[in-house]
């Protein structure tokens, strides 16, 4: 049996003009509230099944005129996203008829939903824990099929049931240590109990490090892999993020400066999420606006993940080329041979001395050769070191992310307990605080306040 709340309503789909907008209801008086708004001769909404949808108008009962014309479908408890009743009507997309269908709604019994109320109580009443409800939350916001799928697996719960499983590994050692404490059969139970906790903190941190190191791959799925592309003016940049998007975003002039600020775009590479961010190019120049896009686009080249540094090959190495090609030395980069289409100025062996050959490309973006070849590289340089497992558990929320780091700091406390010989009920208390932490991923041990704050991230009629 859900929790009781009062009935709450928002409009679901999002603002602007659509094919229909939908006004969600729920709660205990969701089909009362409904059906004091919604008309077909004498039918009642609170009488037909659950899980149906019927046609007819919304109106305003004190004056009977009509708001508008409907689809309405009912969800009965406790099948349904929240596991309260469920109304949702459907209406005429444009922003004046969700809107007024949502004001006759709230008129007649029902409050204004907060952001990310629906799925809070889908939390509260037990549906969904709170990496679940968080994954909702990353689904909504998914910018790629990766990073969706990634959510989505979440949201089947494969976190959860890890940390669960890690949980009540935690209990059954602390339910252990407090049998021998209370039923010591051997003398040496001081010593066997100690042994157990440091194995045991040993054993689960370890599987808590191996999640942690799925984190930045699970950041990188959700938000994209920093991709920069950085080079000198005119060498092709644009037509670059052009190509790589299928898609003229970016102006492509053979004036030199031509781009002034930095574009950033989504992009699937062979399945690799890439947040591409083309710059404008780095030269010294008097010129205002340039050069505050040239310190953007330096500052782009300090905070990516990837460089995509471009050469023109119909010209012999610049300075400029020199400088870039040093200061991208630390990162991952692949360095592109561009415009190979012209004729050959830049001496690629000289260059090969100086860099990792693997990481040169030789391409022509008019001619649109070596593309292929680029594209197979970015994903080779992102899959590499990752087992390729499809299904992996990946952590990518920075709340979850934080609370492993504390976990594995508690474990080390146990450790260290141990080692330097601590009583074990001290040492319980740093155990017990590590199941806490875990508990506090799942929802199972947290604070209201942590909750109200969460959902409150959402999405109004989420
Ligand atoms: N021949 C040839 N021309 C190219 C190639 N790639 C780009 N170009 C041309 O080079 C010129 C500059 O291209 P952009 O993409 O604007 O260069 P950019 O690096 O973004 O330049 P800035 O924004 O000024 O820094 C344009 O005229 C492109 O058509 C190529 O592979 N071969
Ligand atoms: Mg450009």
């Amino acid at each position: 049996m859900a929790i009781e709340f009062d009935t709450i309503a928002a409009i679901s789909t999002p603002p602007g003009e659509g094919g229909i907008g939908i006004v969600r209801i729920s709660g205990d008086e969701a089909l009362e509230i409904a059906d004091r708004v919604y008309r077909l001769g004498s039918k009642k909404l609170a009488d037909q099944p659950s899980h149906t949808i019927h046609y007819g108008h919304i109106v305003n009962p004190k004056t009977d005129t009509p708001v508008d014309e409907v689809m309405v479908t009912i969800m009965k408890e406790p099948k349904t996203y929240t596991r309260e009743d469920i109304v949702e009507i459907n209406t005429h997309g444009g922003i004046v008829s969700v809107n007024k269908v949502l004001e006759t709604v709230l008129q007649n019994g029902a409050r204004l939903a907060e952001p990310g109320e629906f799925t809070k109580r889908a939390f509260l009443n037990g549906r969904i824990d709170l990496s679940q409800a968080e994954a909702v939350m990353d689904v909504i916001r998914a910018k790629t099929d990766k990073a969706m799928h990634m959510a989505v697996t979440q949201l089947d719960g494969n976190l959860s049931r890890l940390i669960k499983n890690l949980r009540q590994d935690i209990l059954n050692t602390l339910a252990q240590v407090e049998v021998n404490i209370d039923y010591p059969e051997y003398d040496d139970v001081e010593e066997m109990t100690s042994q157990l906790l440091i194995e045991k903190a040993e054993q689960v941190k370890n599987q808590v490090e191996a999640l942690l190191e799925t984190a930045s791959h699970g950041k990188i799925l959700r938000e994209g892999l920093a991709t920069a592309i950085i080079g000198r003016p005119n060498v092709g940049k644009s037509s670059l993020l052009n190509v790589l998007l299928k898609e003229d975003k970016a102006i492509v002039t053979d004036i030199a400066g031509t781009t002034r600020d930095v574009i950033e775009e989504y992009v699937s590479v062979k399945g690799v999420p890439l947040r591409l961010i083309d710059t404008a190019g780095i030269r010294e120049t008097e010129d205002i606006v340039e050069r505050i896009g040239v310190e953007r686009s330096r500052k782009a080249l300090s905070e990516a993940d990837l460089i995509l540094l471009v050469l023109n090959q119909s010209e012999p190495l610049t300075p400029e080329d020199e400088l870039l090609l040093e200061a991208t030395e630390e990162h991952h980069r692949l360095i592109i041979f561009n415009k190979t289409d012209l004729e050959n100025q830049l001496n690629l062996d000289d260059l090969k001395e100086k860099v990792d050959p693997e990481s040169i490309v030789q391409t022509s973006i008019v001619t649109q050769k070596g593309l292929d070849e680029l594209e197979a590289k970015i994903a080779e340089l992102f899959f590499a070191g990752n087992t390729g497992e499809k299904d992996a558990t990946y952590v990518s929320n920075v709340r979850h992310i934080a609370l492993l780091h504390e976990t594995i700091e508690a474990f080390d406390d146990v450790i260290e307990g141990i080692e330097t010989g601590m009583p074990v009920d001290l040492v319980q208390i740093d155990m017990t605080r590590a199941w806490d932490l875990l508990g506090e991923i799942t929802g199972e041990s947290v604070q209201d306040e942590l909750i109200t704050q969460l959902f409150s991230q959402f999405c109004l009629g989420k």
